[in-house]
């Protein structure tokens, strides 16, 4: 069942920034993938709580403190329900997805990859799912392996089997990937990963918005996503981790929180999920990121679904007949994004012409160079779309870009 246009609209009443003209015409925001727009919960949640509650969290004796700290806590509850962990100690806040990723390769990584260790990356990976990896692997004498991306941008599933083998102690993929919209089989990687012994990461920071999430039924060794892609703000992400894995792994960050007590000759360390919050985290936004998740749950999965590869259909039946427009990632498998080029155009023409039209999409490499450099361009221009996106703002996409390319051609 899809969202009725009367239900988009009211979805739309609630999001402020989409109501207003781009260069003298109504704003159509296709750059949802870089980051989704804030519904008004999300906002007055930030206000809220700055106007009438901020304090520290977990220290303070006062009521303010405690009244922060029950909010903030409430989040890492809603986050476990959202994704079905086990348990909120298995979710660990941090400021997005890159640092999420950051922290499991400076903590699991460097405690259990030696020299000679293999991880296993896709071809389609954002740079913040190749480069920490890449230190890790520089600094340990590991080494990286690739699973390669067929025309259609997908794994090239037949190579999985001969790149996983005794020396791959880690798979780090995306659940979707961003610059494609392809949504990978992560379930029988994560078996596949699990038959060799081998960990694995999924980054989610481009499937948490548009499908469930279920870590147990996945399981997945780890988890990473950002708030600011599932209507949350910015700042804020998540670490999920198996609690046995959690535990076993050294701290990274130093600092007040992360800590049981302090001494010039010992120090001990936390409990998890503390153990990897070190510092004042952003209590207003995670609070927030709570407004966020509620606000996506107000719809089933199904209606989200059924509505974004609604656009997803209409809007490439318009643009792949175009003359001389190539599509990159053409997937049966997609989230609403479009990926495409028009030949002797450079993306960044046609991103600046659509501008001048009100029309916000996204041209470059979309930090994913290793998989334009597969594709032999040197980008796209890059529409996402999210729950508020109309059909109708679909059309007007449409027409600025027949139009962008008349000029250009
Ligand atoms: N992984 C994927 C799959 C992403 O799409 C992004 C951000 C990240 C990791 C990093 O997330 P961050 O919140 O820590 O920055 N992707 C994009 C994008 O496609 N355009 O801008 C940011």
């Amino acid at each position: 069942m899809t969202i009725s246009p009367a239900d988009i609209e009211s979805i739309r009443k609630k999001f402020p920034v989409l109501h207003q003209k781009v260069n003298g015409r109504p704003l159509v925001y296709l750059d949802n993938a870089a980051t989704t727009q804030k519904p008004l919960s999300v906002i007055e949640s930030l206000d809220h709580y700055y106007k009438t509650t901020n304090a520290n969290i977990h220290r303070g004796a006062h009521h303010l403190a405690h009244q922060a700290t029950v909010m903030f806590e409430n989040t890492r509850e809603k986050i476990r329900t959202f994704i079905n962990a086990r348990e909120s100690a298995e979710i660990i806040f941090t400021s997005g997805t890159t640092d999420s990723i950051n922290l499991v390769a400076q903590t699991w990584g460097r405690m259990n990859i030696q020299a000679g260790d293999e991880i296993l990356l896709s071809h389609m990976e954002h740079h913040s799912n190749i480069v920490p990896w890449q230190m890790l692997a520089e600094e340990k004498g590991a080494t990286i392996q690739v699973i390669p991306v067929t025309e259609q941008g997908e794994w090239q599933i037949e190579m999985i089997d001969s790149l996983l083998n005794k020396k791959t102690k880690l798979v780090a993929v995306n659940h979707v990937s961003n610059a494609l919209g392809t949504i990978n089989p992560v379930a029988t990687l994560i078996e596949k990963a699990h038959a060799i012994g081998a960990k694995i990461l999924i980054d989610a920071a481009q499937s948490v918005a548009h499908f469930a999430t279920d870590v147990q039924k996945l399981n997945c060794d780890f988890l990473c996503f950002s708030g600011h892609k599932m209507y949350g703000p910015t700042g804020t992400g998540v670490l999920y981790g198996k609690r046995e894995l959690l535990e076993a792994m050294p701290p990274w960050r130093g600092g007040g929180e992360m800590i049981k007590s302090v001494s010039f000759e010992k120090t001990t360390y936390n409990e998890i999920p503390h153990k990897f919050e070190a510092g004042t985290p952003h209590i207003a936004g995670v609070i927030a990121l709570g407004a966020a998740v509620d606000f996506i749950q107000e719809m089933s999965w199904s209606e989200i679904e059924a509505h974004e590869s609604e656009l997803l259909l209409d809007a490439t039946e318009q643009i792949q007949t175009m003359d001389g427009l190539r599509i990159f990632g053409t997937s049966a498998n997609k989230t609403g994004v479009i990926s495409f080029g028009v030949e002797g155009i450079h993306p960044y023409d046609i991103g600046t012409l659509l501008d001048k039209q009100g029309v916000a999409v996204r041209t470059g490499h979309h930090c994913t160079e290793p998989l334009w450099n597969r594709f032999g361009v040197p980008g796209s221009v890059r529409a996402s779309f999210a729950v508020y996106t109309t059909k109708d703002e679909i059309e007007l996409f449409v027409a600025a870009l027949n139009k962008s390319i008349s000029m250009l051609k």
